[in-house]
């Protein structure tokens, strides 16, 4: 399979790209706030191709600009059918690939979603890598800004594993931090992974950003997590990724 054609071909595909719904709940509480939009390719052939393999090559190609317009919109749907049916409405938050981001008009892509499908903007969280602040700071924050304006709220994704400076944590507006899955593995058994996740906590919150923790496998990383004072969890433990109808069924279960 060549996976820039079979990519082609399923934008074009309905029911070939679709998403899954990974809950991120309220560590006190158990109450959902949000949950991850994780895309899934389904070939024609029965294939299912992991985004691992995929995203990659949609980004090395600039499939990933289409790809993720069509997450976006899947996404304010999916939002805007919950809306209808009266259940609570939990944030979904989308993963936004750099060349993503950095595409001409992302902004208005992001408008434009939110406007066709009629949905509360804050009710959109877009997840952005520390990648996006590495190649151009000052037009990252700009963009950042503007998105900011449009009412979304905007989480960074893998804290911890990118490279860039601590100085764009304080200057970047951001409602979410979200601590890599490695820390969060490694906290139970690694003094110094505890700390840096004991540390994460502290600073994001001088910085009056939430934290979410991602990867949560063992009731041992919990404990370890409400000890340093995570506001949300998300991971095996609590759910995996979960169809749409499933998910409705849970937030229906909430009313
Ligand atoms: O769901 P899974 O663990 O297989 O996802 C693997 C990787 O693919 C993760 O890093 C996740 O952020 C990324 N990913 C999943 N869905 C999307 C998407 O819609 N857009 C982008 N850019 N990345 C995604
Ligand atoms: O890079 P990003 O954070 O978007 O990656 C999300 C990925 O993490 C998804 O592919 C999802 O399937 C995966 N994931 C979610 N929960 C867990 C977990 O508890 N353990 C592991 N190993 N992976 C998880
Ligand atoms: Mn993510
Ligand atoms: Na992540």
């Amino acid at each position: 399979l060549n996976i820039e054609n079979g990519l082609r071909r399923a934008l074009d595909n309905e029911g070939e790209l679709i998403l899954e719904y990974q809950p991120q709940v309220e560590l006190n509480g158990g109450r959902m706030v949000s949950a991850e939009a994780l895309l899934r390719w389904k070939t024609p052939e029965g294939t299912v191709i992991s985004p691992g393999r995929f995203i990659p090559i949609a980004e090395e190609t600039g499939l990933i600009v289409p790809i993720g317009e069509k997450v976006l919109r899947n996404a304010c749907a999916t939002l805007a059918r919950w809306r209808a049916a009266g259940l609570p409405l939990p944030r979904i938050a989308v993963n936004i690939a750099a060349p993503q981001f950095e595409s001409r008009n992302f902004g208005d892509t992001v408008a434009r979603a939110l406007a066709d499908y009629n949905v509360p903007p804050d009710r959109l969280e877009l997840e952005l890598t520390e990648s996006v602040i590495v190649r151009d700071a000052e037009s990252a924050l700009r963009e950042m800004a503007r998105l900011k304006e449009l009412g979304v709220s905007i989480a960074l994704d893998d804290f911890g594993t990118g490279y860039s400076s601590l100085s764009y944590l304080s200057r970047m507006p951001i409602d979410l931090v979200k601590i890599d899955r490695a820390f969060v593995m490694r906290s139970t058994d690694d003094d110094n992974a505890r700390t840096i996740v004991r540390s994460i906590v502290a600073l994001s919150h001088a910085l009056r950003h939430k934290v979410v923790a991602e990867g949560v496998e063992t009731r041992a990383q919990l404990t370890q997590l409400r000890r340093a004072g995570c506001d949300y969890v998300q991971g095996f433990l609590l759910a995996r990724p979960m169809s749409e109808a499933a998910l409705t069924a849970w937030l229906s279960s909430e009313v």
